[in-house]
């Protein structure tokens, strides 16, 4: 179920494309470039934040104008994303100072494992020079015990400065929005049934404690937008943008997630809508932009989530006030179904028993070790005593600590989903929906994406029960314990 990108042999060093693998010719002396970074060593249960430059890019000036990411084996086959997916990459580019935080490094593009595409309108490009240094930041989680080797993609349509498709091109800059933009690792939760009707929106009120509004940014100089779209995670319903101006607020764009996921919002199988080829909104110095993030919070936690808009501004040209006239209208999905997302999981597993049915495992053993991807009790796949459930009494709790795997760089969780949480692993399943909701947050010394702590005790006020939780990183690491008077 992987689709194959086909490459052709690689082009020569000195081209003005560089260490392209594919090069096809577009109209006006456009290009559109395929590159592969890489290949990247990726360790088993790998789920670390890594920083590399991008030497695979352009030789020559000229303008970006579209961005397609993907992840592929050395042979060019895609990874099926509930085996191996890219969490996040954010393309940097160094010799430019970002819009929205001028501390950092211009972030000029980001996907996740919805593999948004990004697009600019005709007429409107990204200047690059020959002379700026790129960085990728990238996030690849593998979700197996299985080593491999990949390459992170970037296909690229490129206008060389002087063609003829060049001329008349209007320089574009990012402006990333961010619900919580200037983190390394821009995350928060989204906790079962908080919000309301079922839809959990971020940021929601005091959240960031009267300091910077990080979802908000104040416009620097006067421009146009050109184009946006969102980056959420499974559960998200949709991102949107708005500019605020003397008091008064207009919606810009709402980018929505459409799921292929026959289970609904609840998977990456889903591509984000940008906005239409005309939309174009014009901006005054002093307006303030902010973006918000959707999730669905009836059916499941959502543990680390993004909410990102990354918008395109263009010094001038044409465009429409959003005060007078309505922008928010809606777009096109950025792509298709993808058929590395066909393993959606959820179907009964012979392999894993259901918990509630097993005897009692250990009593009160105080801890449980992970090592080796495993619960050292009370793990679904172990079998024999070790795999009943470890049994406390109401008022006591159960430490889970790591043994080990933190060194190699493997980090776990212990998250709550619905019993008896044995059915087979894909993309939609398992999901941190448990009738009582529990979250170690990420286990593991690397901050982030980890917490730090590389141990977690069980909330100590639970009812007598057996309940069932999965490691959101390796989600075929499933466990129960249980509550016993
Ligand atoms: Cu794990």
């Amino acid at each position: 179920m992987s689709a194959v990108l086909a490459f052709a042999s690689p082009t020569a060093l000195a081209s003005p494309v560089g260490k392209a693998v594919a090069v096809q010719s577009l109209a006006g002396g456009a290009k559109r470039i395929t590159y592969r970074i890489g290949p990247l060593d990726i360790v088993p249960g790998q789920n670390s934040i890594n920083i590399r430059p991008i030497t695979e890019r352009p030789q020559v000036d000229g303008y970006i104008t579209r961005i397609r990411p993907d992840l592929t084996y050395l042979d060019g086959r895609v990874p099926r994303v509930d085996v191996i997916h890219l969490h996040h990459g954010v393309w940097l580019n160094l010799s430019r100072q970002d819009a929205t935080r001028p501390g950092l490094p211009e972030r000029f593009f980001a996907a996740g494992e919805e593999k948004t595409r990004m697009r600019l309108p005709r007429g409107y490009g990204y200047a690059l020079k020959a002379t700026d240094r790129l960085l990728l930041n990238d996030m690849i989680h593998n979700l197996t015990p299985t080593p491999t080797q990949l390459y992170m993609v970037w296909q690229i349509d490129f206008v060389p400065k002087g063609s003829a498709a060049a001329r008349g091109m209007r320089t574009t800059r990012p402006i990333w929005m961010d619900v919580q933009n200037g983190g390394l690792y821009p995350v928060f939760n989204v906790r079962k049934g908080t919000g309301r009707k079922g839809r959990f929106t971020y940021p929601t009120r005091g959240v960031y404690r009267g300091g910077q509004k990080k979802n908000q940014w104040v416009v620097d100089r006067p421009g146009v937008l050109v184009a946006t779209a969102g980056h959420l995670h499974p559960g998200g319903l949709h991102t949107d943008l708005k500019v605020r101006r003397r008091g008064r607020t207009a919606p810009l764009f709402r980018s929505v997630a459409r799921y292929f996921e026959p289970a609904g919002a609840v998977s990456w199988d889903v591509a984000m809508t940008g906005t239409p080829q005309d939309w174009k909104v014009k901006l005054r110095k002093g307006d303030v932009l902010s973006t918000s993030a959707t999730y669905d919070s009836r059916r499941a936690s959502w543990w680390e989530s993004m909410g990102i808009m990354v918008a395109w501004m263009a010094n001038g040209g044409p465009g429409k006030n959003p005060f007078k006239t309505k922008v928010n209208r809606p777009g096109p999905v950025t792509h298709g179904h993808l058929p590395e997302n066909d393993n959606h999981g959820g179907a009964p597993d012979p392999s894993l028993p259901d918990p509630r049915t097993l005897p009692d495992g250990a009593d009160n053993p105080g801890f449980v070790d992970l090592v080796n991807f495993r619960y050292q009790l009370g793990d679904l796949r172990l079998g024999g005593s070790a795999g009943n459930p470890p049994v406390i009494r109401p008022g006591q709790s159960l430490t889970f600590r790591d043994a080990g795997d933190n060194a190699k760089g493997i980090y776990h969780s212990i998250t709550s989903c619905k019993a008896p949480c044995n059915r087979s692993t894909g993309i939609a399943y398992p999901i941190a929906d448990g009738n009582v909701q529990f979250e170690s947050g990420t286990l593991g010394s690397a901050v982030p994406p980890a917490t730090g702590a590389l141990q977690w005790q069980t909330p100590s006020n639970l009812s007598p029960g057996t309940y069932t939780f999965f490691c959101r990183i390796h989600p075929f690491m499933r466990g129960a314990f249980r509550v016993k008077q």
